[in-house]
This record gives structure tokens, sequence and C-alpha cells, in this order.
């Protein structure tokens, strides 16, 4: 993927250029399933406005990430794990593992998930 792909990717899919499987959207967040799903159910929330990554987002828009939170929240319910539980994990540069450089929450769950460090 080139740089310039990964950082319109998502902007892509939230404008319909690119077709995704939508679980759940609102004035400022975007909620689609992972095509590389790591759990049974893998959903990536993405605020509509791009930021780099969580350190970039919480410090510009604090905001807008309780609105990821929140929307992060909603995909639970919707896809009935809010009482089974779920992992929400942002991803933060080269190391870990980023490849799309506009912030996005992993939403993890439908099954028990390894614990880190295991
Ligand atoms: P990260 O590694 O944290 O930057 O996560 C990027 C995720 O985006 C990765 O798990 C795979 C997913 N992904 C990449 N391209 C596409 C795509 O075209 N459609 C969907 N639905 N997901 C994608």
């Amino acid at each position: 993927m080139s740089g310039l792909d990964a950082e319109t990717l998502f902007e892509r899919i939230i404008g319909g250029e690119i077709p995704a499987d939508v679980v759940y959207q609102d004035e400022s967040t975007f909620a689609f399933r992972d095509i590389r799903p790591q759990a049974r159910v893998h959903v990536l929330v993405v605020p509509r406005k791009r930021y780099r990554n969580l350190g970039e987002l919480a410090a510009a828009d604090p905001g807008l990430l309780a609105d990821v939170a929140l929307a992060a929240r909603k995909v639970a319910e919707i896809e009935g794990i809010l009482e089974s539980g779920y992992r929400v994990v942002f991803n933060t540069d080269e190391d870990a593992g980023q490849t799309v450089f506009h912030v996005h929450a992993h939403v993890l769950g439908g099954e028990p998930l390894g614990l880190f460090g295991a």
C-alpha cells in the first residue's frame, strides 16, 4: 500500500468510493468490519475527521475521541457483545503495526481473547 493510499483509504470508505460492511455510523464516526478479522467480531471505528493517531486526536479534539469511544460501545451493543466484553485497540505508528494513518479503534470480541503477554 502506498503512503498516499494509506492516508486516504478510510476517507474513500467513508465516502462510499470503496465498499465496506458498515456496522454503525453517526455524525462524527463511521464503523465497518475489518477486511482481515482477528476475532469473530472485528470492527473499525473511524472518526470522519482525519487525525494521524490516538495522541493527535486526543490533543486536538477530545470530544471527538469520546465520540469514538461511545461509537465503539454502540458497535458492541449492535454485535451483541456488550455483556460478554470487548477489546478496543489503537495501533500507533510502525512498531505497533499501524498501516492506515487515519486514527481508528479496533473493536474486537465475540470470543475469549488472549491476554497480552500470555
Ligand atoms: P492498523 O494496522 O491498526 O492500521 O489497521 C488497519 C486495518 O485496516 C487492518 O486491520 C486491515 C484493515 N483494512 C485495510 N484495508 C481495508 C479495506 O480496504 N477495507 C476494510 N474493511 N478494512 C481494511
